[in-house]
């Protein structure tokens, strides 16, 4: 089990506690053109934390919100709130005064912390939600330049932490789900530790000599966790990303001989080409790879080109992070793996039923972190189930334990009777050369319940037309059962995604 003390915050523990453990001297984040250690990362979010509560009256409970792309000032201000007692709601760069509204109505956040350059959508959104002009601009360069920083600096680098329980809420994930509504999922101190202490220490064996980077979001919980809490669990460190294209990505790994990467298949495949074009990405010891089905060809392709294999897993905002994943020495190409140690995992049936292995079902999961959404009890019933969360995935499991993905539950396609995973189709569409990425949906269809259709952009050089829906129609064909065939492939420019990579198939529903 894990075993927290009764008073816990996870603020102070990735600070000030690892400094007393002697991580002192060692450095804590790179980004913004700096290196900045583990004493100098205690001290700057206890001035922020002074500030916040002397300053703008943050009481213990009171929901901070945080807008800005990954950087340390974004770090320690996530930490500075959590000593203070705040809840915080990460928020997406990207997103608009309208989402951002209605984040700030359901969370009823009373204060928002933002970097300066992306203010303005957050100032109509607090008028729009109620906040009103509790926005404090922070800098999100290395000048220290706005009005928290000046408030932040006047303050001492000692701070008294609220003391808050291990079962006290330190954070809202937000899910946008498939329909686009946001959901917010409540998260305490521990279980910020938990998924530490669990997945980043059990299967990735986390070091501080380790160098983590990646693209997810910090407001995406896999970012968070990926990207923050994991190294400075351990006394390791973390290269930070504002612009998280894959060439940035690519070129802060070889700048810091990154070790340990958290992202999503598309950077994969990225990488890969540039691996070709003589990048060395060589320091990679973990490719973490979650958020989007870990395509069969890429995995082989990683594991031919660095001999090292690549780590898919699953997790969801709701369960904070990763709870089925491979392991090194047990990863296998188009498998997701078994439950992290603490996690139980089964397939269940309509009717709620343990289904067989081989058998495709709802992937029905519980441990030591779960569900908890945030005054929404409809969607609580319907997400955790006599102490299982129901996370909205179909998978199958095999005779020896592993866990296979199938498709969204939504995302099985039942055409003419059959069953047809769309992550299958599309496996098979991505190993042809012509395409570049696709996702595949099942669109009605009147005489045979559904067809598949597939959503393709292809490669450079390879031009859309009758032609090639035949020539991807035969290839699929030729590849696996035929029943499976895409009846339907639309050609696109490019496939609409969520600012943590995601496809949006609801989307793709909409008028091309
Ligand atoms: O698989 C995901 O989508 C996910 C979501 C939240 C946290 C972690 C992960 C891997």
């Amino acid at each position: 089990g894990f075993d927290y003390p009764e008073w816990l915050n996870a603020g102070v523990e990735l600070t000030d506690a690892m400094v007393a453990r002697g991580f002192g001297d060692h450095t804590a984040l790179i980004g913004d053109g700096r290196h900045r250690t583990y004493k100098e990362l205690a001290d700057w979010t206890s001035r922020i934390a002074h500030a916040l509560v002397e300053h703008y009256g943050v009481k213990p409970g009171n929901r901070v919100l945080i807008r800005s792309a990954n950087n340390p000032a974004m770090v320690a201000c996530w930490l500075a709130a959590m000593k203070a007692g705040a809840v915080v709601v990460n928020t997406m760069p990207m997103l608009r005064a309208g989402e951002l509204a209605k984040i700030i109505a359901k969370a009823e956040v009373t204060l928002a912390l933002c970097d300066g350059r992306l203010k303005e959508e957050l100032v109509v959104a607090a008028k729009e939600g109620a906040l009103l002009d509790r926005v404090v601009c922070f800098d999100g360069t290395a000048n220290h330049d706005a009005e928290l920083d000046r408030v932040a600096l006047s303050k001492p680098v000692r701070f008294e932490a609220v003391r808050t329980g291990r079962d006290d809420v330190a954070l809202l994930g937000f899910t946008s789900g498939t329909t686009g509504e946001p959901k917010a999922t409540a998260h305490f101190h521990r279980d910020l530790l938990i998924i530490a202490d669990g997945y980043a220490k059990e299967v990735l064996g986390v070091v501080p000599e380790d160098v983590f980077v990646g693209t997810p979001p910090l407001a995406f919980t896999f970012g968070l966790g990926g990207l923050v809490v994991f190294p400075l669990r351990f006394g390791a460190s973390a290269a930070l990303l504002e612009n998280v294209s894959p060439p940035n990505l690519i070129e802060i790994i070889q700048k810091h001989r990154a070790t340990i990467c958290f992202t999503a298949p598309t950077a994969y495949r990225a990488m890969l080409r540039a691996m070709d074009e003589g990048a060395d990405l060589s320091s990679l010891r973990a490719a973490v790879s979650a958020g989007e089905t870990l395509p069969g060809p890429i995995y082989e392709e990683w594991q031919a080109k660095t001999g090292k294999p690549m780590l898919d897993g699953i997790g969801a905002t709701e369960m904070l992070h990763i709870f089925i994943t491979n392991r090194f020495g047990d990863s296998h190409p188009g498998c997701t793996g078994r439950p992290v140690t603490g996690y139980q995992a089964r397939i269940v049936g309509p009717d709620g039923a343990e289904l067989p292995a081989g058998e495709i079902g709802r992937l029905a999961v519980r441990g030591p972190v779960g569900c908890r959404y945030l005054a929404a009890p409809e969607q609580q019933r319907d997400y955790v189930q006599h102490g299982w969360n129901l996370t909205g995935d179909s998978f199958w499991r095999d005779e020896a334990g592993h866990f296979h993905f199938a498709a969204r539950t939504d995302g099985i396609i039942v055409s003419s009777g059959y069953n047809i995973a769309g992550p299958e189709v599309e496996a098979v569409l991505l190993a042809h050369p012509a395409v570049a990425e696709c996702a595949v949906l099942g669109v009605p269809d009147p005489d045979r319940g559904h067809i598949v259709e597939a959503h393709v952009v292809l490669t450079a050089g390879h031009a859309a037309g009758p032609l090639m829906v035949k020539l991807l129609q035969d290839h699929v064909k030729a590849a696996i059962a035929p029943y499976k065939y895409p009846r339907s492939i639309v050609f696109r420019g490019a496939l609409p995604k969520t600012e943590s990579g995601k496809i949006q198939r609801f989307r793709l529903r909409e008028p091309a």
